[in-house]
């Protein structure tokens, strides 16, 4: 079933291209992800049009008023409802909200859908958070212009899980964070890449060429080999820069006896 996206924005000119490129493009023609643009600007009213007002209290910078906001998510409700759309829940992109995960991604890609909310200016009236978001969604601690990018690469995460988006179905049931661990290197040709000594980040001499094979179990065709070989490369790559993934792997019973002697013989 279409995962069904009501996007809230000022902006509505950001989302333009994102649908016509890359392997999401598939998932966005064939409606396996529906966007429903919602410029926020139409549901203003008086001459200037306002979105916006200053804080009480004062400080700096504008807040996002109710008003025309509730005005836009009462429009999204009647067309949904028309549409014989569920109630789909309100997300906002916040740097307060829960961090952003690929198992809430999967979740919502097998879901209805959402409406996505993309704040503006110092953020929005709080009486419309408490009214109407069902969930704050943080892509990471850092601070953005608006919740547009947020909401574009949350569309893209559940975009390329879509049936048929992927080329190969099992392509994404290797990405990092699919199995809870990072992804393993990749590889392909030239089997020895030869760099002048200068390009490469181990720099040496003037003149002098560096090799870098590529790891050779890739090249063995022992398939079971290259399996152990990618999941030590992911156990290995985690544990020295996410330790955390492990420890939680490890409490879904997810490592082997395997894994953990390996983990045991590492050097971090
Ligand atoms: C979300 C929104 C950062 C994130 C945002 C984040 N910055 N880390 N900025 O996911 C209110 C107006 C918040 C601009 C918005």
């Amino acid at each position: 079933m279409a995962v069904r996206f009501d996007v809230i924005t000022l902006f509505p000119e950001l989302f333009g291209p994102f649908q016509h490129v890359g392997v999401t493009r598939r998932a966005f023609e064939q409606r396996l992800v529906d966007v429903h643009l919602w410029p926020l600007r139409e549901h203003a009213e008086g001459a200037y049009r306002r979105v916006d007002d200053r804080p009480f209290g004062g400080g700096p910078g504008m807040v996002m008023l109710v008003e025309p906001l509730a005005r836009c998510l009462a429009a999204i409700r009647a067309e949904q409802a028309a549409s014989g759309a569920p109630r789909l829940p309100v997300l906002l992109f916040s740097p307060a909200g829960r961090p952003l995960t690929q198992s809430r991604v999967a979740e919502l890609a097998q879901s209805p859908g959402c409406v996505l909310l993309c704040g503006r200016y110092e953020g929005i009236d709080q009486r419309f958070i408490d009214a109407h978001v069902d969930e704050e969604v943080s892509l990471g601690d850092y601070v953005l212009s608006g919740g547009e990018l947020p909401a574009l690469t949350l569309m893209d995460a559940v975009a390329r899980l879509q049936p048929g988006v992927l080329h190969d179905a099992a392509s994404h049931e290797q990405d990092s964070f699919s199995n809870g661990l990072l992804d393993c290197p990749h590889y392909s040709r030239p089997e020895v890449l030869r760099l002048a000594a200068r390009d490469a980040a181990a720099s040496g001499d003037a003149g002098e060429t560096v090799e870098m094979p590529v790891p050779p179990v890739l090249l063995s065709g022992h398939h079971a080999e290259i399996a152990r070989w990618r999941r030590e490369q992911q156990l290995a790559l985690t544990a020295r820069r996410r330790p955390e993934l492990i420890e939680a792997a490890r409490a879904r019973g997810e490592l082997s006896r395997k894994d953990e002697d390996f983990l045991r013989g590492l050097t971090l």
